[in-house]
């Protein structure tokens, strides 16, 4: 029997490497967009780490090159794209504004554009962000809420979202956003808040550091795990007609109460260690997020499974792991 075939971009990304695992587990074919690096073996390091590397089949392509998209997909010819390649750092939007718009945004035109051309019949993931969100509109915030971006990535990212709507609705395509809250696990990014925290108390719990620098520690966020978050993507593309979801754990945490859990794992103590430094803050803040994922739950039969005090834990034990065996991701 022939394999169902899927494409991620941002393939060698947290959700990407977690997204590979669940399909492959699904019996799909998967095919991934990596674009093109100098230090090509540490590009596949998440894949590896799951075990799935030699499971996928790369293409060398970029979401800024719409030839290199329409030969992508003309080879491959998915049933299930998702789209999750970006510039994903919020502060780093800020200082490269011109090329977050291109990939984050206009990236995605470049898909659906792409899709529209070659493969009309193929099903479209659009990573969204509850990061759209920004300055809430209302205290737990649904499908239904407005959007108030407050970075140079949310505003990409809301055009996209808006752009992934408007092919559905123009195209009758089968295109459709999830909107996902936070989510981490031990494979995140090394740049983003928890992972900094978890790597930090790592390397305090093995005497190689005795301070870990941040930034607003008040700020609240709905943390999730990657592992069960790529579930919900692909529930929504199983689904008969294309729409847009929140996924979310329906709990928000601070930073500050983030430190607390992961220090307190090894036995030690946050206030001992951390240190705010006001260049970690950002021009300008989203102060809370606390997602309503009632649709998620009702329609498709998602719900997060794992607990921010597991998924704590299992990062920081990853990354003592890590440290001790000097391992770099
Ligand atoms: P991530 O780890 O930062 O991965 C981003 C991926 O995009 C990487 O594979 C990266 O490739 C790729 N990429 C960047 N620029 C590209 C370009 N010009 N062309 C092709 N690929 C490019 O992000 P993530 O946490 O897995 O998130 C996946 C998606 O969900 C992103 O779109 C993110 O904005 C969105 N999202 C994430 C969260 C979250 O909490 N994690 C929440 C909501 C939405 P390299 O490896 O070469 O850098
Ligand atoms: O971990 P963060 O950088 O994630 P942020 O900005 O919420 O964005 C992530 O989630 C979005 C979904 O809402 C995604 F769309 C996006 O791609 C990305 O995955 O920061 C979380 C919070 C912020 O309020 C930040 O100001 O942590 C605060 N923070 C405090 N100290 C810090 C630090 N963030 C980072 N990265 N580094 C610090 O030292």
């Amino acid at each position: 029997m022939t394999k169902k075939r899927a494409l991620i971009t941002g393939i060698t990304g947290q959700d990407g490497a977690y997204l590979s695992k669940l399909l492959i587990e699904n019996g799909y074919e998967v095919h991934g967009v990596v674009r093109r690096s100098a230090s090509a073996d540490l590009v596949c390091s998440r894949l590896i780490w799951l075990g799935v590397a030699d499971e996928t089949v790369l293409h060398d392509g970029d979401l800024t090159d719409l030839s290199s998209l329409i030969r992508i997909l003309d080879s491959v010819k998915p049933a299930e794209i998702y789209n999750l390649a970006a510039q994903s750092f919020v502060k780093s939007s800020w200082q490269q504004p011109y090329l977050t718009g291109l990939v984050t945004g206009l990236g995605v035109t470049n898909m659906l554009e792409a899709m529209r051309l070659v493969c009309p019949e193929a099903r479209f993931y659009q990573a969204s962000s509850s990061e759209m969100y920004g300055q809430v509109q209302e205290p737990i915030q649904s499908e239904k809420t407005s959007f108030y971006p407050r970075s140079p990535y949310a505003a990409a990212k809301l055009y996209a979202h808006w752009m992934t709507i408007n092919y559905r609705e123009s195209f009758n395509l089968y295109t459709l956003n999830g909107i996902l809250f936070n989510h981490e696990s031990p494979l995140r990014g090394i740049e983003f808040v928890t992972r900094k925290i978890t790597d930090g108390v790592a390397r305090i719990k093995l005497g190689l550091s005795d301070e870990l620098s941040l930034g607003n520690l008040e700020a609240k966020r709905d943390w999730g795990h990657a592992r069960d978050y790529v579930k919900a993507m692909w529930m929504m593309l199983q689904q008969d007609q294309p729409d847009d979801y929140v996924v979310a754990t329906q709990r928000t945490t601070t930073v500050r109460d983030f430190c607390t859990l992961a220090f307190s794992h090894v036995g030690l103590k946050a206030d001992d260690y951390v240190r705010v430094d006001k260049r970690h803050f950002r021009p300008s803040e989203v102060d809370v997020l606390l997602g309503d994922a009632s649709k998620a739950h009702d329609k498709l039969g998602w719900k997060a499974e794992t607990t921010l005090e597991e998924m704590v834990a299992e990062m920081v034990d990853a990354d003592l792991v890590r440290v001790q065996q000097k391992e770099h991701l």
